[in-house]
């Protein structure tokens, strides 16, 4: 009698989920002024002078905007920097992060 040997079949799902992305918001407040906004909006996140502009008018209106979307770390890490910027002039400025539906 031959015992037939069988491997277990194990079946390997391969996980290719994208990582969740991260909003960076800017918040609306009555101090820092517009013009600051829209420079660190230029040199923390590369924007031109007109989708700045926007960028900061929408907050301004609204009470706050979305500036952009990344990866959790490079979110929070671009979050940190414009707003210490803010923070090392003495304004509020405030720009915080939240995971994108
Ligand atoms: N509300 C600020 C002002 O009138 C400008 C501002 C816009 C501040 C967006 C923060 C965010 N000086």
């Amino acid at each position: 009698m031959s015992d037939i040997v069988t491997k277990p079949k194990t079946k390997v799902k391969l996980q290719v989920q994208r990582p969740r992305l991260h909003k960076v918001i800017l918040i609306n407040d009555d101090f820092t002024p517009r013009e600051f906004v829209v420079a660190i909006l230029k040199g923390e996140f590369r924007m031109s002078e007109d989708q700045a502009y926007q960028v900061m008018m929408t907050a301004h209106r609204k009470g706050a905007c979305v500036v952009a979307v990344f990866t959790q770390d490079v979110a929070e890490t671009k979050a940190t920097r414009a707003t210490e910027a803010g923070r090392a002039k003495g304004y509020p400025l405030l720009f915080t992060t939240e995971p994108e539906e």
